[in-house]
């Protein structure tokens, strides 16, 4: 990878020759040089700031020193399969540097950096920018800082890190916090049992047993344990779903029916896996007979609270009706759970909220699934249906029943 950097203290980057990314260079994996913003200031004082127009505090930097610094590390730098860089600049208005982020940005060939200083670059060196290369306005976090450098050192940092051959062992990248957005485990060394000043402090049983699979849950414990209590934003939403009360349950709208085929065609992809065939309705159906169900059920969707702004997350469905022409039978269908949430019991809460609102004429309960189906037909069963003998309602499926108990 090649990386430039433009500064008016180019001495701040100094660090990225030191440790591991300095060996990185010496190794020839990271290809990084750093050049003075002064360097394209022509003038004899090597002005790259002036006061800001419509007034206000500091000094703004100049514009043409910058675009002058940028066709230079063109210039520089191009060369077939790269013939610019993706440019870089860090600003406390940009969007989050992240792990993800310093992924995509390690998948370039090429990047480059410009460090702002004062209160800022002239805009218009961001659109001479875009019109020559893709730009990128990064922020390391919610704080000010009085300039880009300290930013790119740690995003050089977080992306060279990332490159083939810089760390070492490459499988402890995986483990590392923020990959796969759970924090890191705890970790110790020797000795096993350290006397702190009369304060005895022991490592973890468990690190000491040599079994790796117990040693491994263990730290899993721990990273999902510490991101919980420390990085409840990480934890992502349907990961702290117990229950139904965790979720927004209501009757579905037209507005659902989009979120409502999405679901339906990952739940019963794994009843198409088992059946052999594809050919269920569930996943044949387009948006219009999603949305032509909503008309002839009651449909509930349980979606994953969200702070307000968008509607959650659909993770179950559910839906019912009183059979056409036998009102004392009710129908149960299309009970779907999102994968990732199956065997939480939020399947049996619905089928009971869906029995729940069947209305008084109702004597029987009905719902029908795959001849195949085990999984289902033994937790139907163990809902209190019995499973009628012979072909159900649709091909390849069964029937089960169960009779209302009184005052159910
Ligand atoms: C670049 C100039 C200073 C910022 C007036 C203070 C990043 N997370 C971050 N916080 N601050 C920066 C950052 C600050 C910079 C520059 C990045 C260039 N400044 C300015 C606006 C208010 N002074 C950053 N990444």
């Amino acid at each position: 990878m090649r990386v430039d950097v433009v500064s008016i203290f180019p001495e701040y980057l100094a660090p990225l020759d030191l440790s591991l990314i300095g060996r990185a260079r010496r190794d020839g994996l990271l290809d990084l040089a750093v050049h003075d913003l002064r360097d394209f200031a022509h003038d004899r004082h090597r002005t790259v700031d002036d006061t800001p127009f419509g007034g206000g505090a500091g000094m703004v930097m100049k514009p043409e020193p910058w675009a002058a610094a940028l066709a230079h590390v063109v210039a520089a730098g191009s060369r077939p399969g790269a013939p610019v860089p993706h440019l870089v600049v860090p600003g406390p208005g940009g969007v989050p540097f992240t792990q993800a982020l310093a992924h995509e940005l390690a998948d370039q060939e090429w990047l480059a950096f410009a460090c702002g200083r004062y209160e800022g670059i002239d805009e218009r060196v961001y659109e001479h920018a875009a019109e020559r290369m893709p730009v990128t306005v990064v922020s390391l976090g919610d704080y000010v800082l009085n300039g880009g450098e300290v930013a790119v050192l740690a995003i050089v940092e977080a992306v060279a890190r990332l490159l083939p051959g810089v760390v070492g062992n490459a499988a402890s990248l995986l483990e590392e916090s923020h990959e796969g957005g759970l924090l890191e485990y705890p970790v110790y060394t020797r000795p096993a049992v350290w006397d702190d000043d009369g304060t005895t402090r022991e490592v973890p049983p468990v690190l000491l047993s040599g079994h790796h699979a117990e040693i491994g849950a263990w730290r899993h414990a721990q990273r999902v344990e510490r991101t919980a209590a420390r990085r409840p934003d990480l934890v992502p939403a349907a990961a702290t779903v117990t229950g139904l009360d965790d979720l927004e349950v209501r009757v579905a709208t037209p507005a659902d029916a989009a979120d409502l085929l999405v679901l339906q065609r990952a739940c019963w992809m794994q009843e198409g896996r088992i059946s052999g065939s594809w050919h269920i309705p569930p996943l044949e159906e387009d948006l219009d007979q999603v949305l032509a169900g909503l008309g002839a059920w009651t449909t509930w969707v349980a979606r994953v609270p969200v702070d307000g702004r968008a509607p959650g997350r659909l993770v179950a469905s559910v839906r019912g009706r009183q059979r056409p022409g036998e009102a004392s039978v009710w129908e149960t269908g299309r009970l779907m759970v999102a994968p990732d949430l199956q065997g939480r019991g939020l399947g049996r809460a619905l089928l009971a909220l869906a029995e729940a609102a069947a209305p008084a004429a109702v004597a029987t309960y009905w719902i029908n699934t795959g001849r195949v189906s085990e999984g289902n037909i033994r937790r139907y069963r163990r809902s209190g249906y019995r499973l009628l003998p012979g072909e159900g309602t649709f091909p390849g499926t069964v029937d089960l029943v169960k009779a209302r108990r009184t005052g159910g």
